[in-house]
């Protein structure tokens, strides 16, 4: 009858729901880094600015942007290399901005930093001791991505 199917339906989707938090877990466990709401992952690969915005976009997410020192200090823990941040000053130089265009009220740069060293540098790094260096966008670094959970 009609109640027993829509039971049925009810309590699988419920078993789904908690397979599904299972699997996030385990993934977070082996792979990420969670802070709150946000989960960040690297592929451990090198590239250029441009295409770690379009890898973590393809993925749903956002290239890593710490907003507090935990977020920062999760990044940190989690790569072994330099990595983009998802920060720049393209639009106008000296004025960080997340990539929705909002200024970051969060920095941590490196002592002499952020320095537009020549010919320029827009994109922002994070660096093995946690600080941030700004570097040129066509330079390759990790790719670091965050998720909502
Ligand atoms: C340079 C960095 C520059 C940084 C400076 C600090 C490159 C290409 N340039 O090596 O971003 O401000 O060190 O001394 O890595």
């Amino acid at each position: 009858n009609m109640d027993d199917y829509i039971s049925l339906a009810t309590s699988e989707r419920a078993t789904l729901r908690s397979e599904l938090n299972q699997i996030r877990n385990w993934l977070i466990f082996s792979l990420g880094k969670r802070v709150g709401k946000k989960v960040f992952f690297t592929n451990g690969k090198k590239m250029p600015f441009n295409e770690v915005k379009t890898l973590c976009a393809r993925f749903q997410g956002r290239v890593a942007t710490p907003m507090n020192a935990e977020e920062n200090r999760a990044v940190k823990n989690l790569v072994t290399a330099e990595a983009f941040l998802g920060i720049t000053d393209q639009e106008t130089e000296g004025q960080f901005v997340d990539l929705t265009g909002r200024r970051v009220t969060y920095q941590n740069w490196n002592d002499g930093e952020p320095n537009n060293a020549s010919p320029g540098e827009h994109c922002v790094t994070l660096l093995s001791d946690g600080t941030w260096n700004d570097i040129a966008c066509s330079a390759s670094f990790l790719a670091v991505c965050e998720f909502s959970i």
